[in-house]
């Protein structure tokens, strides 16, 4: 794996909406129901994204598993965009394990995949192997390729492992996302997001990082420097600058966009998207 950005072409640009923690009640603007999730995919693919990082909420727009609601958003979001349709089986902190091994019933292209668990604020998110173990084998089975979403260095260890248990994803790509800046993970440095880069494993093909809150800008030049991709979106930063709280979620795409362009490495298409993690296309169209 590289950390050059010699070989780095376009960039990957992952929206992740809405997440499982943000209240509505506090911020009206977050997409929570079905007709606001496909406005904010569309929108956001017009301005560079090409994966979306789904977390879904109910009729009370409070976050759920419910397999009628994954399954409605994601072919709503896919009869809209081309967009690679991801989504989270981590859940809100408060989701049994059981439930969330049955998110890929709703046939996402990509889930997420926590590699350990991690102190996150007052809670915890909670990841064993055993629960790793059985959701990248189903993943495998069901042929959804796996994003695997890196909170701390040891869960860049607990890839291996499960790579070396396994073997590859589906689709032989093997992409990652780190998350940084969570309270209780690795901080949202270049130097924590560079020794996490030092460490990946040599499958692994491709990787993104976020920042969450204010550590969004300094991630998100950091990732673009080292010839990383991109997640931005209000699951992980509500604030577009100082004083000045995120309107719409195309506007984190735009922004992001618009650095990646003066890095000379601009948005990926959907169609390079889907090449670069081997998705299964399951598009009618
Ligand atoms: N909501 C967090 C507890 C994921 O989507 O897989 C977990 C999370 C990670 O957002
Ligand atoms: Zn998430």
């Amino acid at each position: 794996m590289t950390t050059s950005s010699a070989g780095a072409t376009g960039t990957l640009i992952t929206v992740a909406p809405t997440g499982a923690e943000h209240a509505k009640a506090d911020l009206p603007q977050l997409p929570t129901t079905l007709d606001e999730l496909v406005d904010t995919a569309r929108r956001c693919e017009a301005a560079g994204a090409a994966l979306i990082h789904l977390h879904i909420r109910d009729a009370d727009d409070a976050p759920t598993l419910d397999g009628g609601y994954l399954r409605a958003a994601v072919e709503a979001v896919r009869e809209a965009t081309d967009l690679v349709v991801q989504l989270s089986t981590g859940g809100s902190v408060h989701d049994p394990l059981d439930a969330r091994l049955t998110v890929l019933d709703a046939e996402p292209d990509s889930c997420s995949l926590t590699c350990g668990t991690t102190n996150f604020g007052d809670d915890v998110f909670l990841n064993p192997w055993p629960f790793m173990s059985r959701l990248y084998v189903q993943a495998q089975e069901r042929e959804v390729v796996p994003e695997f979403e890196l909170f701390d260095l040891g869960h860049v260890h607990a890839l291996r492992r499960l790579l070396d248990t396994h073997g590859l994803p589906f689709g032989g790509r093997v992409h990652v996302d780190f998350v940084t800046g969570v309270p209780g993970g690795m901080p949202a440095t270049t130097a924590a997001l560079m020794a996490g880069v030092a460490m990946l494993p040599a499958e692994v093909t491709s990787w993104s990082a976020t920042g969450i809150g204010r550590g969004h800008l300094p991630v998100m030049a950091a990732a673009l420097s080292a010839g990383g991709h991109l997640r931005v979106g209000m699951e992980d930063n509500v604030v577009f600058r100082r004083g000045q709280v995120v309107g719409h979620n195309d506007e984190l795409v735009a922004r992001a966009a618009e650095l990646a362009t003066l890095m000379q490495r601009p948005p990926m298409s959907t169609a390079d998207a889907r090449a670069l993690l081997a998705v299964k296309d399951r598009r009618s169209r």
